[in-house]
């Protein structure tokens, strides 16, 4: 069954490319069965119990909106990041102090669809600081912090609308950069996105190009300007390198400006267009006072070190950048029509274009770029943006690579891997010559790729993960909803071998891996209780308490191995609002405790050592209610539990509170 699918995708797409295909296919029939391989491939992934991965790797989690946190080369889950989507498993976006984090100018979003994480970099190489991911859907950049592996601030993107190219970083991570997928009707007014008939998306509709400043030193996000730009579908990003590096590359599909059927109407031209814009030059137009602050409406969410509570900022204004404005800025190169990624070698000199329709891969040129914008080698203008010429930009062509090229990662040897989604397999070739090197078969239909720092100044050159959009039989049948499937592959030598298959969650479209030993000396314990500045925290159990203002009550709670402090209160009225403000009082790695209550709407709490957690709840039913810990912290773990008393609406029930017999404090 396996063997008859597989052949049938990969030797049709034999049939249309040429031989070179019908390879890939009896390479990927033999694996399974040659068993000297298999062992040698076993080895090269097996993590032997108690050591660890070489690698992190973070894969997206598209439409699950979360981050997954894989050791590379054993494909173990370790974690799992909720960065625009509410857990369960922590309460993220359900407890008081996160909540905030989801906030948006469209109102609390738990959710989203999350492409791109990029992590940040120093002078070209990922520094295991932070990864920035972009929410797709209600445009916005979120930022992980890597000491601790929780997402510590979330900005959202006004004047967009499906922010797909995003959140790609300057070489040293000066901004991460976000484009619009979706052109809108962006009114310069900043009466934000308008009510128009639709078909006049030719004339009204546009996009715009967001460039977001990091903080060198907090990492903290915040939008320097955005560049108005035609109505054309962008679509991906990424910075230039080196001598390219003030440079950061969009690709764009649609230039036709179709409003409808775009199928067809985003496939009339045979051209669309490689946006290049000096980031730079757009910098500094901004500082001398070109760009026009214009009114705008957009949240700014961040998680506060001290008190562990997310502010939110309504933001107010925007400014913005308009290209004819702002000569030398930005250039259109025309590269085959509808592309999808634009990746850039790690000499920072080679484009490298991957255009879905496209039979060739086209390759430009950094250097001739500047030699083209130099001697005006101009097709026309669009909106007062140069068109360079295609050929004179052009360093050349990879010829029939395989079907469907989407995206291109690169080692450390001078070689690309192109994913190819129609074809299914990676395609290896050589940057200089642009001769195909070598192809294997994936399963199936490849998305992104990644290589370790493949798409950075230093790659590493020994493993290549795929990452697949069918998965079809590779794994026991789990219903009509299979995980997707990421495979590892050995890139070490000069044929591409096959390691590994592990099942990923949501829909990883890309993904980013680090050395371990970068993240891992610097990953956080736990939070120190001196220093929690949290406003309702509770440090000692002494001070362990609860008290009503008007309709909330307030239940100030401590948590350690194994019991709550208040375990037992009384007072509490249907229709009140609680709040369980717990602190976490152990100071020790990995002693998490939980704290859940029976029949609450709202979610359960996961608080860190050191760490104070608030949970909402409304009670609805007058009774006895239990709450608990849902972490097993202890053998007395089951121990760990206490009663609520809730009285009907209008009864006076005092508040009363205690723990133990001996401790029954004074109401
Ligand atoms: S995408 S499969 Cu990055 Cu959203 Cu290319
Ligand atoms: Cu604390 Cu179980």
């Amino acid at each position: 069954m396996r063997t008859l699918y597989k052949t049938s995708l990969t030797c049709a797409a034999g049939l249309l490319v040429g031989a070179a295909v019908m390879n890939g296919c009896q390479k990927g029939s033999t694996l399974a069965n040659d068993s000297a391989s298999t062992t040698e491939a076993a080895r090269k992934v097996y993590v032997a119990p108690g050591k660890h991965d070489e690698y992190y790797a973070y894969l997206s989690g598209g439409f699950n909106g979360q981050v997954d946190v894989y050791g590379l080369p054993s494909g173990r889950l370790l974690k799992v990041i909720p960065v625009f989507s509410q857990s369960p498993e922590n309460g993220y976006g359900y407890n008081e102090e996160t909540k905030p984090m989801l906030n948006t100018s469209f109102g609390h979003i738990p959710w989203d669809d999350l492409h791109h994480p990029k992590l940040s970099r120093t002078n070209g190489k990922p520094d295991g600081r932070w990864l920035f991911v972009n929410g797709n859907n209600t445009p916005r950049i979120a930022r992980v912090d890597l000491t601790t592996f929780e997402t510590a601030e979330i900005i959202e993107i006004p004047n967009s609308a499906g922010q797909h190219c995003s959140p790609y970083p300057t070489d040293n991570n000066e901004y991460v950069v976000a484009g619009t997928r979706f052109a809108v009707p962006i009114a310069t007014d900043g009466s934000g996105i308008q009510d128009v008939p639709l078909d006049t998306y030719k004339d009204k509709f546009r996009a715009s190009l967001s460039f977001i400043k990091v903080d060198k030193t907090t990492g903290n996000m915040d939008i320097d300007f955005q560049i108005l730009v035609p109505g054309f579908d962008f679509d991906l990003a990424n910075g230039g390198k080196g001598p390219s590096s003030d440079w950061m590359f969009f690709t764009s599909y649609n230039t036709e400006q179709a409003g409808t059927l775009k199928e067809i109407g985003a496939s009339q031209n045979d051209k669309d267009y490689l946006a290049a814009i000096n980031w730079k030059k757009a910098a500094e137009y901004a500082r001398q006072g070109k760009a026009k602050e214009i009114p705008a409406n957009y949240y700014h969410n961040r998680m506060d070190e001290k008190t562990h509570m997310a502010t939110s900022t309504n933001k107010k204004t925007v400014r913005i950048l308009m290209p004819e404005d702002c000569p030398g800025m930005m250039y259109l190169i025309p590269v085959p029509k509808s592309p999808h990624g634009v990746d850039i070698d790690p000499t920072g000199e080679n484009i490298v274009v991957n255009g879905k329709l496209a039979a060739a891969i086209p390759v430009h040129s950094y250097s001739k770029m500047i030699k083209a914008i130099e001697n005006k080698s101009f097709d026309k203008s669009i909106s007062g943006i140069p068109v360079l010429k295609y050929e004179s930009v052009l360093a050349g062509e990879v010829v029939k690579p395989g079907l469907g090229p989407l995206h291109t990662e690169f080692d450390a040897k001078g070689n690309a891997y192109t994913s190819m989604f129609v074809s299914s397999e990676v395609v290896k070739w050589n940057v200089k010559t642009r001769e195909v090197l070598d192809r294997i078969p994936v399963y199936y239909s490849i998305g992104h790729l990644m290589i370790p720092g493949g798409d950075t100044q230093n790659p590493d050159g020994n493993y290549l993960l795929a990452m697949n959009k069918i998965t079809k039989d590779r794994y026991l049948p789990t219903g009509p909803e299979l995980a997707q499937t990421a495979q590892l592959i050995d890139i070490s030598g000069d044929k591409m071998k096959m390691l590994l298959d592990f099942p990923t969650f949501g829909e990883p479209h890309y993904a980013q891996a680090i050395k371990a030993d970068v993240v891992a000396k610097n990953s956080k314990k736990f939070y120190r209780l001196d220093e929690n500045a949290h406003p309702h925290a509770t440090t000692k159990e002494p001070d362990a308490r609860v008290e009503r203002k008007g309709n909330q009550v307030h239940v100030y709670m401590t948590a350690i191995r194994s019991h709550l402090a208040p375990d037992n209160i009384e007072g509490i009225h249907v229709g009140d609002e609680v709040y369980f403000h717990v602190t976490n009082l152990e100071q020790d790695w990995d002693v998490p405790h939980g704290f859940a209550v029976m029949g609450n709407q709202n979610a359960e709490l996961l608080i860190m050592p050191g760490q104070t957690r608030t949970l909402k709840w409304v009670p609805t039913k007058s009774g006895v209610t239990p709450f608990y810990c849902t972490d097993f912290c202890s053998a007395l773990h089951q121990e760990m539990q206490g009663y609520a008393r809730v009285s009907p609406k209008g009864a006076n029930t005092p508040i009363k509170f205690w723990l133990g017999e001996s401790k029954k404090p004074a109401i």
